[in-house]
């Protein structure tokens, strides 16, 4: 069967952090307004969809990821009339928005979370987990995402709340009808005012093993994947959303996933399932987390990386899709940690685009990432501003660990590398916000080399490069849902593979390291080069970073 033809294949994506995009009245937050006035550069980038992380309500304990309001704007971010602007501005100009959408948990300053706890006959109360605590304990060792017990003690009813992030993200009882019923009405507000799709955040851990059996697997990993990921009725959620919801509009829907394996992969976007039509998956970005998670770095090489795609390819084969990233708000950005970000940044940046944007999936961009944004150095721990990081700070440093240490882990894995502002100019602050304002995390010191007024001047610039792969494989129908077929597998540094599609074929030639490498592509006679990250060479060796795409002629 030939594979799908669908819109959210052949658009990319594009994500927004909204607090570190763009300020616009001088809080030293990033808002809507800011967007607003920068649509006109993202089209120009050439990107289609829109991912907003939440912008909703939340006392912010997780940026966003803790929703106290689902149907408001955080006043931080802007108002609503400022929403309805920013989505028919990015409709105007033919693109589209998805929300970033949480329901695995609220905040515990929702109203249905401040019910709950008041007692335990409350009418909320069944809408989160709540148990009795076990020998003078939690209910179980499960651990949060975010450091020590998944269960925190309640004084009001002397009960333990379930909470796999933070203590004010409560886990949100989907068991529960009333609470489903919650999200239906969520999804359709949102829908209703004109959103083209949602990012349904850690959608895998929507449903919970109900027993709550102690997690005995030996890493953080594999506790993800074998004791919150995947549970008994995740399916039959997702479904209900799709059936009762979702189907009904012509949107898209991706779904983030830790501990969503190839195993389990089509379950959740398999072409007949009626459930998402792409994930996230996490594999290649967990790469590197040791038993105790990312502040527990491990070596791995780009082999791994290699490894991973392969393996996620054969599994989706033609009924399935993914998305292709390889930085997020998450993690460390693209270029410092895949890359090489000191000798050869901009080279490197763009071999890591044309990755992105040559596999099969729907590339997902991280904002900065198209001017080679790096990850920042901080000096101090109180130059973090992440949860998770500051409460592995603790957790790490009470085990003996110093915090000079665990500042070069976090410079190298924390999530803040990803949040600091973008770059606008190289003025002070980057032209994120005024020089006497004060933005909410540091800019990175390197704004005055690295932003995007320096990016636009420069057609060798990083923007440039992604600005035309993305118009060619907006017209390549071989790079969009053409076949993808490795050639040197096992090689530790280069990364060379084929596109096809009926007469239509691509060759892409990557040399992911800082050394010359000999490639051996002469056999491959009728080609010519489309793209690449150095002036024209066709020689067989490559030089570092080197990134070519040629497109294969009488095939
Ligand atoms: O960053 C991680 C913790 O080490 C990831 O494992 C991350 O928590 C996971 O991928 C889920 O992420 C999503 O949900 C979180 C939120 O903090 C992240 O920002 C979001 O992308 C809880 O809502
Ligand atoms: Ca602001």
């Amino acid at each position: 069967m030939a594979i799908e033809r669908k819109w959210w294949k052949e658009q990319v994506i594009y994500q927004i952090y909204p607090r570190s995009f763009k300020d616009s009245n001088g809080d030293g937050i990033g808002d809507i307004n800011g967007i607003i006035s920068k649509l006109d550069y993202l089209k120009l980038l050439g990107v289609d969809i829109i991912w907003l992380s939440p912008i909703y309500q939340s006392p912010n304990d997780d940026n966003g990821y803790d929703i106290s309001d689902y149907y408001a704007i955080h006043p931080e971010f802007g108002t609503m009339e400022e929403f309805d602007m920013l989505l028919k501005g990015l409709h105007d100009r033919n693109m589209k928005l998805i929300m970033d959408i949480v329901v695995n948990h609220s905040s515990d300053e929702h109203k249905w979370f401040e019910e709950s706890r008041k007692s335990k006959v409350s009418p909320y109360r069944d809408y989160y987990f709540w148990r009795e605590g076990k020998d003078g304990g939690p209910p179980n060792n499960w651990q949060s995402f975010f450091g020590g017990s998944a269960w925190e003690l309640d004084k009001t009813t002397g009960e333990y709340y379930l909470h796999i992030f933070s203590k004010k993200q409560p886990d949100l009882n989907l068991e529960n009808e009333k609470v489903r019923n919650e999200i239906f009405k969520i999804l359709e507000f949102w829908l209703d005012k004109g959103v083209d799709g949602f990012r349904m955040d850690v959608v895998s851990l929507i449903s919970k093993r109900l027993d709550f059996v102690d997690a005995n697997q030996p890493t953080f990993g594999k506790v993800v994947e074998e004791v919150y990921s995947n549970g008994p009725r995740v399916h039959e959620y997702i479904k209900e959303m799709y059936d009762t919801v979702l189907s009904k509009y012509d949107i898209m829907t991706v779904g983030e996933g830790p501990g969503i394996t190839t195993d389990v992969g089509l379950d959740y976007v398999g072409h007949d399932r009626g459930e998402l039509n792409m994930i996230f998956h996490l594999d290649h970005m967990f790469l590197g987390f040791g038993p105790k998670g990312r502040f527990d770095q491990v070596p791995y090489n780009w082999n791994d990386v290699k490894n991973i795609f392969k393996d996620w390819y054969d599994a989706m084969g033609d009924s399935g899709w993914v998305s292709i990233f390889l930085d997020n708000h998450d993690f460390a950005r693209m270029v410092s940690r895949f890359g090489n970000d000191k000798l050869f940044r901009i080279e490197s940046a763009k071999l890591l685009s044309m990755l992105v944007l040559t596999m099969r999936g729907t590339p997902c961009i991280f904002q900065g990432s198209e001017i080679g944004m790096t990850n920042v150095r901080a000096e101090d721990i109180s130059e973090y501003r992440d949860v998770e990081t500051i409460n592995f700070h603790k957790e790490f440093v009470t085990e003996g660990m110093s915090t000079f240490d665990f500042i070069n882990i976090a410079n190298i894995t924390g999530r803040d590398n990803a949040r600091t502002p973008i770059q606008w100019n190289d003025s002070p602050n980057g032209g994120f916000c005024d020089a006497d304002d004060e933005p909410w995390i540091g800019v990175n010191s390197n704004y005055e080399s690295i932003n995007v007024k320096q990016a636009l001047s420069d057609r060798g610039s990083v923007f440039y490069f992604y600005k035309e792969l993305l118009h060619l494989r907006k017209n390549a129908p071989a790079l969009i849902y053409g076949n993808w077929e490795v050639i040197d597998q096992e090689s530790d540094n280069l990364y060379v593979y084929k596109r096809y599609l009926e007469n239509e074929a691509y060759l892409v030639v990557l040399n992911h390291s800082d050394e010359h490498v000999a490639v051996d592509i002469e056999h491959i006679k009728a080609k010519i080069l489309v793209i690449s990250n150095y002036d024209n060479r066709m020689t067989q060796v490559l030089l570092p970073w080197e990134a070519r795409l040629y497109k294969l002629l009488n095939v």
